[in-house]
């Protein structure tokens, strides 16, 4: 597995029950670590064995839950491991990523994945459960799920393979658009989206673009969907900080390529016009460009 922030723990933890799970790091300084997952009051404690990206050793099923903009760097980093049928799965936020990889490494079988999965991270591979959610896996094209999907099945709360996968992914980029560009920028919690009228105001704005892209892109049960589905999620994550924000917060990199500009290219694509989501991609960067500094 690449990529142990909380997704990434938490899902190790749970598959760690049916099975082996390597986590792969740049560096190992260590044979193994501990994951630790706390949920209801209690803790789950697995120990996963560690090995360094540079090293040897077969890779045949590869998670990749790091940062969008980490999928390409991190995956190249194991190349050399990877078998001819080596299967990947993608799990994270944004879009664009999967492309990168097609191009890069166009043998390799590729699946999607999308989570509503609640964790946060405590500190270093100690995570806590924040609330249950639905895990949708699949192939663009693929009805049926590969053999290794009844392992995810077995071990993964409410994981389903979605024979329409792109529409999934869609549904989560529409709502990252939504939501974590102007949390990050205003430094509030989603749900002050709907709480305050300037903000919500701001949000329909940016669900008419993206419905209207999405729809113009052939997706329009997304269309459909867009305007209730960010405001349920505004709802049931009321009290979260998005990760675009805590990115900003911490003077990380943040996703935008891959959510916001994701979307802008298929708008200009389709030639939609889409405003509000540029003027947002813009501040988002001047927000997170980097300084010069005058004196150095
Ligand atoms: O995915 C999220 C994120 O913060 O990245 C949402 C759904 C907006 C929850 O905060």
């Amino acid at each position: 597995m690449l990529g142990a922030g909380a997704i990434g723990c938490l899902f190790a933890s749970a598959l760690r029950s049916t099975g082996p799970v390597t986590l792969l790091l740049r560096e190992a300084t260590a044979a193994a670590a501990e994951v630790v997952v706390e949920r209801d009051g209690g803790a789950s404690r697995v120990s996963l064995p560690i090995s360094a990206a540079a090293q040897d050793g077969a890779i045949s099923h590869l998670l990749v839950t790091t940062k969008a903009y980490d999928v390409r760097r991190a995956v190249s980093a194991v190349a050399h491991r990877l078998t001819p049928a080596c299967q990947i799965l993608l799990l994270g936020n944004g879009m664009g990523m999967a492309d990168e990889l097609r191009a890069d490494f166009p043998h390799l079988a590729l699946y999607c994945g999308t989570t509503t999965a609640g964790a946060y991270r405590i500190a270093p591979l100690h995570v806590r459960h924040a609330g249950r959610g639905a895990t949708r896996i699949g192939q663009p094209g693929r009805r049926l799920a590969p053999p290794w999907f009844s392992r995810w099945s077995r071990t993964v709360a409410d994981c389903t393979w979605d024979a329409q996968i792109e529409q999934a992914l869609w549904l989560k980029l529409a709502i990252n658009c939504a939501i974590n560009p102007l949390t990050a920028l205003h430094g509030c919690r989603n749900g002050e989206l709907a709480a305050r009228p300037e903000l919500a105001l701001q949000v329909a704005r940016l669900c008419d673009e993206i419905a209207a892209i999405a729809g113009a892109a052939g997706y329009s049960g997304v269309a459909r969907q867009v305007h209730g589905a960010v405001a349920d999620v505004i709802a049931g994550t009321a009290h979260n900080r998005s990760s675009m924000l805590q990115d900003v917060a911490a003077g990380r990199r943040t996703e935008i390529d891959y959510i916001s500009a994701y979307l802008l290219r298929v708008a200009a694509r389709c030639n939609v016009p889409a405003p509000a989501n540029a003027a947002l991609l813009r501040r988002i960067r001047a927000l997170t460009a980097p300084r010069i500094d005058p004196e150095g």
